[in-house]
C-alpha cells in the first residue's frame, strides 16, 4: 500500500531540531506507518547555517522567515523546534493556515500564551502534539501500562526529580542562541518549565491531575552577562524549584528540579507508592524498572529489576532483539510513530490541550514560590 506524504515544515536547527528531525527519519523505518514523514523545510533566521543543516539532515529547502514557511501550500506539518518565545506566535499561525503543529515543551511560556495555542488547534481542527518525549522510554510507558492494570492499587505518594548542574558558574552569561533558557523573557521560566514541566507531565500522565501545589524556588546567581547587550544584567530565572503537591486521587507528591546539583548533567528519576506495589525509575538506566510487588510470595518478597527490553515491553518488538538497549533518541522516534499512528485513529497525547495542562501547574508553582501559600493549577 502506497503511504501518504507528510512534508514537514521545522522550526529550528539546535539541540531539538536534530532530535525532531531524527524522529521523523526513523520512525516510518522501524514502524509500520500510514505516512511517510519527508524533511521538506527547515527554517531558520541565518541562510548559511540553515541551508548547513539541510544539507546534513536532508531537507529539500530552507526558509529564513517563518511566516513564509507557514503560509506555503507543500507543506503538512510545523515543527516547532525553536525557543520558546516563538511557541505562541509560530503555533497559532500554523492552525490558522490549517497545518498539523508539534512543539517543543514547555507549550507557552505561560498558561495563558498554551491557553491561545489550544483554541486556535480547536477552533482549525488540527492534530497537534507536545513533545514530552519521557513518556515514550519503553520502562516509563510499562509504569504507566502496570499503574493502568491497578497493580499498584491505591496510590499514596509520587516523587520525582530533575537534577543538572551545568549554570553553576558565576561567569556563564545569559540569553543569545545557546543560552537563552537563562533568560525569562525568551524561556518564561527557569528549571519550573524547562525539567519541572517534564516531571509533571509524566506525573499527570502516570497519577492523574494534581489538585494543589506549594512552592519554593531559588536564584543562586543573582546578576550575569548578558551575551547580546554584553552588559550584568539580573538574572530573572528561577535555577532551583521544588514544590509538594496533592493529586486528586488523594496522592501526596514532591517534585524538585536545579541545575544546581554539582555532578548531576540530566538525573531524572520518579518513585510511586501504592498500597499493593511501588516502581522506581531513573534516566540515567533507563531500561530499569524498579519494582515491589507486596503481593509476591514472603519469603521472595524484594525489590525486583525489570530490564524493559523484551519483545513484550512496549515498543520493543519494534528494535533489535530481546535484551539490546536503546536510548534517548529512541523515545522521540516512538513520539513521533504514534503522533503519525493518531492520524488515522485516537489522536495521540499529549495534544496541546494536555500540555497547558501542564503550564497550569508550572504556573501555580511560581505563584505560590511567590505568595507563600498553596495554589491551585
Ligand atoms: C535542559 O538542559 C534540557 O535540555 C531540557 O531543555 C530538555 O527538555 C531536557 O530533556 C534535558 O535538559
Amino acid at each position: 500500500m502506497s503511504k501518504k506524504q507528510l512534508r514537514i515544515g521545522m522550526v529550528g536547527y539546535g539541540f531539538m531540531g536534530r532530535t525532531h528531525s531524527n524522529a521523523f527519519m526513523q520512525a516510518s523505518r522501524f514502524f509500520d506507518l500510514g505516512y511517510k514523514p519527508e524533511l521538506s523545510i527547515v527554517c531558520a533566521r541565518n541562510r548559511e547555517r540553515a541551508q548547513a543543516f539541510a544539507d546534513q539532515w536532508g531537507y529539500g529547502g530552507v526558509e529564513t522567515d517563518w511566516q513564509k514557511l507557514v503560509a506555503r501550500n507543500d507543506i503538512d506539518l510545523i515543527d516547532i523546534a525553536a525557543p520558546n518565545d516563538m511557541h505562541h506566535d509560530i503555533a497559532i499561525a500554523a492552525a490558522e493556515s490549517g497545518k498539523m503543529v508539534m512543539c517543543e515543551k514547555p507549550l507557552g511560556r505561560t498558561a495563558t500564551e498554551s491557553r491561545a495555542m489550544v483554541d486556535a488547534v480547536r477552533k482549525a481542527g488540527v492534530p497537534n502534539m507536545v513533545w514530552y518525549n519521557y513518556r515514550r522510554i519503553p520502562a516509563v510507558t510499562h509504569a504507566k501500562n502496570l499503574i493502568d492494570s491497578g497493580k499498584l492499587g491505591r496510590i499514596f505518594h509520587y516523587r520525582a526529580q530533575f537534577l543538572q548542574d551545568w549554570t553553576i558558574s558565576e561567569d556563564l552569561p545569559q540569553g543569545g542562541e545557546a543560552l537563552w533558557r537563562l533568560e525569562k523573557s525568551v524561556a518564561g521560566s527557569g528549571v519550573t518549565g524547562d525539567l519541572l514541566a517534564h516531571c509533571i507531565d509524566t506525573a499527570m500522565w502516570l497519577n492523574g491531575r494534581i489538585e494543589n501545589v506549594t512552592a519554593m524556588t531559588e536564584t543562586f546567581i543573582k546578576k550575569r552577562k548578558h551575551n547580546l547587550t554584553g552588559q550584568i544584567e539580573k538574572v530573572r530565572i528561577d535555577d532551583a524549584s521544588a514544590f509538594m503537591a496533592r493529586f486528586r486521587n488523594g496522592s501526596l507528591a514532591l517534585f524538585e528540579a536545579t541545575r544546581f546539583a554539582r555532578g548531576h548533567k540530566a538525573l531524572y528519576t520518579f518513585e510511586i507508592n501504592g498500597e499493593n506495589a511501588s516502581l522506581i525509575w531513573d534516566l540515567h538506566d533507563l531500561h530499569r524498572l524498579q519494582f515491589f510487588d507486596h503481593h509476591d510470595e514472603g519469603t521472595e518478597r524484594g525489590w525486583r529489576s525489570i530490564h524493559v527490553t523484551d519483545g513484550e515491553h512496549p515498543y520493543m518488538d519494534k528494535w533489535w532483539v530481546p535484551g539490546l538497549s536503546i536510548g534517548y533518541g529512541e523515545s522521540f522516534i516512538h513520539q513521533a510513530a504514534d503522533f503519525i499512528k493518531g492520524l488515522d485513529g485516537d489522536p495521540a497525547t499529549p495534544t496541546f490541550a494536555d500540555a497547558h495542562e501542564t503550564d497550569l501547574v508550572t504556573d501555580a508553582v511560581l505563584k505560590s514560590a511567590e505568595t507563600g501559600q498553596w495554589e491551585k493549577p
